[in-house]
């Protein structure tokens, strides 16, 4: 897939904003950064507006934007073999299988260390995904011109935007702004009820676009539903995993091939679990004493449970990116990679933000 160049440039801008709004804080050492997807390399595309004008071929990227819903870094193989993390009993890593998510690491850059900006609500998938969709802080993250959003600054640079994601906690001026959506919240297990939706609606448009003769470059945003609870897990991953998809805590009892405690998680015993263990100041937030399945459990067979429901979405999630990922190479399904566009596409992959499910004895 099209890597950025990593030593600094010369990179030139897709678009520069239609305000002065962001120049402040927006120019580095003379260069504009108004996306982190805008600061790539281009001294090797030939596209111009002139040769569009002539009928060459246009050979500007693609993007796909790939977000996911409360997915912390331990639920990414990449991440467990490079960062600190919990061993088994047998004292391994215990694996998830995320191969097409290590495969972006592997071809392409990971970052460690990345922290969210936080925001003045429990529900930090809010300000996350429109810091995202304006490319401001989380304290000025709103933008007067639905044109200097993330699509709209495709839209008018002659991209075709295309979206899928859930519904809710996020920026409706952007979310607006795609060409065309198919927005829905998707948790389920069942085919086509789950992460599998979304992927399939990116297969679909791909189809269309490559059908259509590739009149556009493309901007797609494919923003899955899970792992954020309910995790209803696939039963076939939910065995690999050791998960049991249940709503009442108090029915989980410890599954010792469910994968281990965090490193850090805070014991806490029946007695004592109602109570968190110690004052954050916001103990009674959603997540910390309502999702299904963990409630106030804080019990070691409650968070084992849940990280092996937490497994079983991410790696099915994986397989969706893996099917993703075979479609650019393979645009027209014929088998043969010829007509593959995976060199001219950057694949972005994120979360909104992380979740602890158990670490620092937090459920959310
Ligand atoms: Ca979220
Ligand atoms: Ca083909």
């Amino acid at each position: 897939m099209k890597r950025s160049t990593t030593a600094g440039g010369p990179y030139t801008v897709i678009a520069s904003p239609t305000s002065s709004e962001y120049t402040d804080r927006a120019v580095i050492g003379g260069t504009y950064y108004y996306y982190v997807v805008t600061a790539v390399n281009l001294s090797d595309i030939e596209s111009t507006s002139s040769n569009e004008a002539s009928g060459k071929p246009t050979l500007r990227p693609n993007f796909l934007f790939i977000i996911t819903d409360d997915q912390d870094t331990y639920s990414v193989g990449a991440y467990r073999r490079t960062e600190p993390c919990e061993r088994n009993a047998a004292g391994s890593v215990e694996a998830i299988d995320t191969p097409h998510i290590d495969r972006l690491a592997r071809e392409g850059m990971l970052f460690h260390q990345a922290r969210l900006m936080g925001g003045n609500q429990g529900a930090v998938c809010a300000p996350s995904r429109t810091m995202i969709m304006t490319g401001r802080q989380t304290w000025q993250r709103t933008v007067s011109s639905a044109a200097d959003t993330l699509p709209g600054v495709f839209n008018r640079n002659g991209y075709d935007t295309y979206r899928t994601c859930k519904v809710g906690n996020s920026y409706d001026l952007a979310n607006n702004e795609f060409a065309a959506r198919n927005d829905a919240t998707q948790r389920g297990a069942a085919d086509g009820a789950g992460s599998d939706w979304h992927a399939n609606n990116v297969l679909d448009y791909l189809t269309r676009w490559n059908a259509g003769g590739r009149a556009k470059p493309f901007l797609v945003y494919l923003g899955f539903s899970h792992p954020h609870d309910e995790r209803h897990g696939r039963p076939d991953l939910l065995a690999k995993y050791h998960g049991v998809d249940v709503s009442n805590p108090a029915s989980i009892s410890l599954n010792t091939g469910a994968p281990p405690l965090p490193l850090n998680h805070l014991a806490c015993t029946p007695a004592t679990y109602p109570a968190h263990p110690f004052d954050h100041g916001h103990l009674s937030v959603r997540d910390e004493v309502s999702v299904d399945g963990m409630g106030q459990y804080r019990t070691e067979a409650v968070v084992r449970n849940e990280i092996g429901k937490n497994f079983a979405c991410v790696d099915w999630i994986d397989q969706q990116i893996g099917r993703v990922l075979a479609k650019l190479e393979d645009p027209n399904g014929d088998g043969d990679k010829a007509d593959s566009i995976l060199e001219n596409t950057y694949v972005v992959f994120t979360s909104d933000h992380g979740i602890a499910i158990g670490r620092h004895g937090l459920q959310g």
